[in-house]
C-alpha cells in the first residue's frame, strides 16, 4: 500500500497571460489543476508514496495530465482512459490583488471524470492507501460520482482513514442539495478541512471555528481554515472509526494556545496564525494546506506543527500563479515550522 491515495477529477488549466476580464485575455498558458491531484502532487514531491485514481479522456489533454502528475512522482497506474468522453479543462483570470475576485470558466460537463462511478473505478486501488483523500468537488460532478463518494466514505472493515476537503463549489452543483451532501460526507470522514467562509456559505454557520466544530463533532480531526488569519485544528480521541495506530496520538504538550475561548470544548485544539504573504493567486492554496497538514500528520508531528506545515505549503502556492507549486523541502519547512511563536505572530 501507499501512504495516500487521492481520487478526483483533474483538468488541464489555462492561466491568463495578463490580468483582466475573461473576455479580454488574449492567450493562456497550459498548466494542470484538480484539487485532489494537487494534494497528491504536493505529497509526492515531499517524498510520500502517493497514488492518484481517476478517469481522463483518451485525448492529448488526458495524456498531459497523466504525464504531468506522474512527473511529480505520483503513481498513475490506476487512472483509466475513457474513449467516449473528453478530459475536462478550465480557464481562469488573474485575481484582483486585494480581493482575489476572478473568473473561472469550466469545460467539464460530461467529462471522463464526471462519469466516475462505483462500477467503473478500481475500488481496490482507491482503498490501497493509509489515507484516502477526497473532496466535495467530486460529489458535485454527477449522481454516479456522488454514489462513489458515499461508497468510499461508508464505514467498514479495512476502510482507509478518509481525509475530506469540503471544497464547496456552488457553481458546480446542479441542484440545491449540495450543502446537505457535503455535510453528510464530512460527518463520515476522519479528517476534514473546511474554510470558515465556506462553512458560512454552505451551511450558514457563523461564529467561527467553535461553531463549525459544534456542527461537525464527528471527525476525529477537523481543520477550520480562517483565510489569511490562520487555521484551527480540533483533534479528538473519541468517535474514531479507524485504528488509532495509523494516526499517531497527540501528546498533551502538543496542545497549543488558541485565541477564543471554547465553551464546552475540552478537546485538544490548536490555532496557528498564517504567515503574511503577497498573494499572486489563491487557487490551489487550500489543497497545498491539506497536503502540508497530511504530510506532517503522516510524520507523526503534533497539531501545531501540522498547521504550520499546512500554512508553509499554502504560502508556496499562494505566491505562484498556478494551482500547484512544489512544496518547500522538508528541511526548509521543518526549520520554518520550528521558529518560536514570535516568528509566527
Ligand atoms: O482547489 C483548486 C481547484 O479548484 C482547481 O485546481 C480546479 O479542481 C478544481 C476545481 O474543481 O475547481
Amino acid at each position: 500500500g501507499v501512504d495516500v491515495v487521492a481520487l478526483g477529477e483533474s483538468m488541464v488549466t489555462f492561466l491568463p497571460s495578463r490580468p483582466g476580464r475573461l473576455a479580454d485575455v488574449p492567450s493562456f498558458e497550459r498548466a494542470i489543476g484538480g484539487a485532489e491531484s494537487n494534494v497528491a502532487c504536493g505529497l509526492a514531491a515531499a517524498g510520500h508514496t502517493v497514488r492518484w485514481v481517476s478517469r481522463v479522456g483518451a485525448d492529448g489533454f488526458g495524456d498531459h495530465l497523466i504525464e504531468a502528475i506522474g512527473a511529480y512522482g505520483v503513481d498513475v497506474s490506476a487512472v483509466r482512459r475513457d474513449p467516449a468522453r473528453p478530459t475536462g479543462v478550465y480557464f481562469r483570470t488573474a485575481g484582483d490583488r486585494a480581493t482575489d475576485a476572478h473568473e473561472v470558466a469550466y469545460y467539464r460537463a460530461g467529462s471522463a471524470a464526471s462519469a466516475m462511478s462505483v462500477a467503473n473505478m478500481d475500488l481496490a486501488a482507491a482503498r490501497s492507501g493509509r489515507v484516502l483523500h477526497l473532496s466535495g468537488i467530486t460529489a458535485a460532478l454527477s449522481d454516479g460520482c456522488r454514489e462513489l463518494m458515499r461508497e468510499l466514505t461508508a464505514p467498514g472493515e479495512g476502510r482507509p482513514l478518509v481525509s475530506f476537503d469540503v471544497n464547496h463549489r456552488s457553481g458546480l452543483w446542479r441542484d440545491a442539495g449540495g450543502p446537505r451532501v457535503l455535510l453528510e460526507l464530512a460527518r463520515g470522514a476522519d479528517v476534514v478541512f473546511v474554510g470558515e467562509d465556506e462553512a458560512e456559505e454552505a451551511w450558514g454557520i457563523t461564529g467561527g471555528p467553535d461553531a463549525v466544530r459544534a456542527a461537525l463533532p464527528e471527525p476525529r480531526v477537523l481543520v477550520v481554515k480562517q483565510g489569511g488569519a490562520g487555521a484551527t485544528a480540533f483533534v479528538s480521541a473519541a468517535g474514531s472509526s479507524w485504528p488509532v495506530a495509523q494516526f499517531p496520538a497527540l501528546p498533551e504538550s502538543a496542545q497549543s494556545r488558541r485565541p477564543a475561548t471554547a465553551p464546552g470544548t475540552a478537546e485538544p485544539t490548536a490555532y496557528v496564525p498564517a504567515p503574511r504573504v503577497q498573494v499572486v493567486a489563491a487557487t490551489g492554496a487550500g489543497d497545498a494546506f491539506a497536503a502540508g497538514f497530511l504530510s506532517a500528520t503522516l510524520r507523526g508531528l503534533p497539531p501545531r506543527d501540522r498547521l504550520r506545515h499546512g500554512h508553509l505549503w499554502a504560502a508556496a502556492t499562494l505566491t505562484a500563479p498556478g494551482d500547484l507549486a512544489a512544496p518547500p523541502t522538508r528541511d526548509t519547512a521543518d526549520r520554518l515550522a520550528a521558529l518560536d511563536d514570535a516568528g509566527w505572530e
